[in-house]
């Protein structure tokens, strides 16, 4: 192919994709996990534990994460993932539950509430 007749056909092909438009794709996935099964040593154990996962519901954002790809002009890929409360849930249980017995007792349950953020 010549310069003589690439020119054209380039320029037919970017007046194409303007003419047409940009392809755009644009997804919000929602992601939340199972709720782990966990116990408390006591009802004290239990309180402490919920009062610093609402500590730290209250003070955190949502958990989003975006994946975006471009070609300019002609194509536009965009992903958004928002994570379900359960995250925050499970992540506190992983914390706690320091020996992984699937119990929280009442000094782990302390001492994740004073380390709580
Ligand atoms: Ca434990």
């Amino acid at each position: 192919m010549t310069i003589r007749t690439f020119l054209p056909v380039a320029a037919g092909v970017l007046l194409a994709a303007v003419g047409l438009g940009c392809i755009s794709h644009q997804e919000t996935v929602h992601r939340d996990e199972q709720r782990l099964l966990i116990s408390f040593e006591t009802d004290t154990a239990a309180r402490t534990f919920y009062e610093a996962v609402e500590k730290i519901r209250e003070s955190s954002t949502p958990t989003e994460s975006k994946t975006e790809f471009h070609i300019p002009v002609i194509f536009s890929h965009k992903i958004t993932t928002v994570n379900g409360p359960h995250q925050v849930f499970n992540e506190s249980v992983r914390r706690a539950d320091t020996n992984q017995d699937g119990t929280i007792t009442e000094k782990e349950a302390r001492i994740f509430t004073n380390n709580a953020r």
